[in-house]
């Protein structure tokens, strides 16, 4: 069990956590969120926590990340339970750092992808409303601050280029249309600002360059995503 105490709404608070800085690096699948962690991974007194996906390929020796590609209407309630475990599990864990960035969030597990699976046709309502009853219930008993939401912009043209280089077995089956989906989630949650609450404040960072570029932007940027005197 995590330590921690009440703050005035009754809400459970990690110990020491309103001391440290937390940014949640945020883009479409295969959108280098990972490039981006490694790049900062560099930097002392930051910590880096990148996704939990080998816990989602591999719980007890099940791939439920597997199965919900090839069966959404079926497996889709598994695999978001446990994404939603994971990440809980990540933001409650002790900071070692004066600063953490992580890859995702609790908010966008169940913004992006929850959502989207349930309008997209591929969720039974009944699976879609437990769902949402748990995340109703984590978020309103327990903090989950975030100080800064870093949204790495790009095409979900760009994506699907990237997704097929990688290969990754799970993701063969992704059609750009889901893509595209994901993509237009991410846009009227985090630029339009008209679909679901924002945790924390925004910084867009356009993401199709190369990985050059990239790095580039990393650097011209690392002022406005770390706080002063890091
Ligand atoms: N996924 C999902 N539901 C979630 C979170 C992720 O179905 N709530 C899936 C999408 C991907 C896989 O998990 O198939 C890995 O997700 P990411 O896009 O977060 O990881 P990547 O490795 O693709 O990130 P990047 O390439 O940006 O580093």
């Amino acid at each position: 069990a995590s330590s921690g105490t009440r703050d005035v709404t009754g809400k459970l608070v990690r110990d020491g956590v309103d001391k440290k800085a937390v940014i949640c690096i945020e883009g479409n699948i295969a959108s280098g969120k990972t490039t981006c962690l490694e790049y900062f991974s560099k930097t002392s007194n930051i910590e880096v926590l990148t996704e939990p996906i080998s816990k989602w390929r591999n719980v007890r020796g099940h791939n439920p990340l597997a199965l919900m590609y090839q069966d959404p209407e079926r497996w889709g309630i598994t695999l978001q339970t446990y994404v939603q475990l994971t990440m809980l599990d990540r933001h409650m864990s002790a900071i070692s750092a004066p600063v953490r960035m992580m890859e995702r969030s609790i908010f966008s597990a169940k913004y992006i992808f929850v959502d989207n699976l349930f309008s997209s046709g591929k969720m039974p309502e009944v699976d879609y409303a437990v769902l949402s009853e748990w995340f109703d219930w984590i978020t309103t008993n327990i903090s989950i601050p975030v100080d800064l939401i870093v949204y790495l912009q790009t095409s979900p043209q760009t994506c699907h280029e990237r997704l097929k280089q990688r290969c990754r077995e799970e993701e063969k089956v992704i059609p750009l249309e889901y893509l595209e989906s994901i993509h237009q989630r991410y846009e009227d949650w985090l630029i339009k600002k008209n679909s679901s609450p924002l945790p924390a404040p925004v910084l867009v960072i356009p993401a199709d360059n190369d990985l050059q570029k990239m790095l580039q932007l990393y650097e011209e940027n690392r002022d406005k995503i770390l706080p002063a005197n890091y």
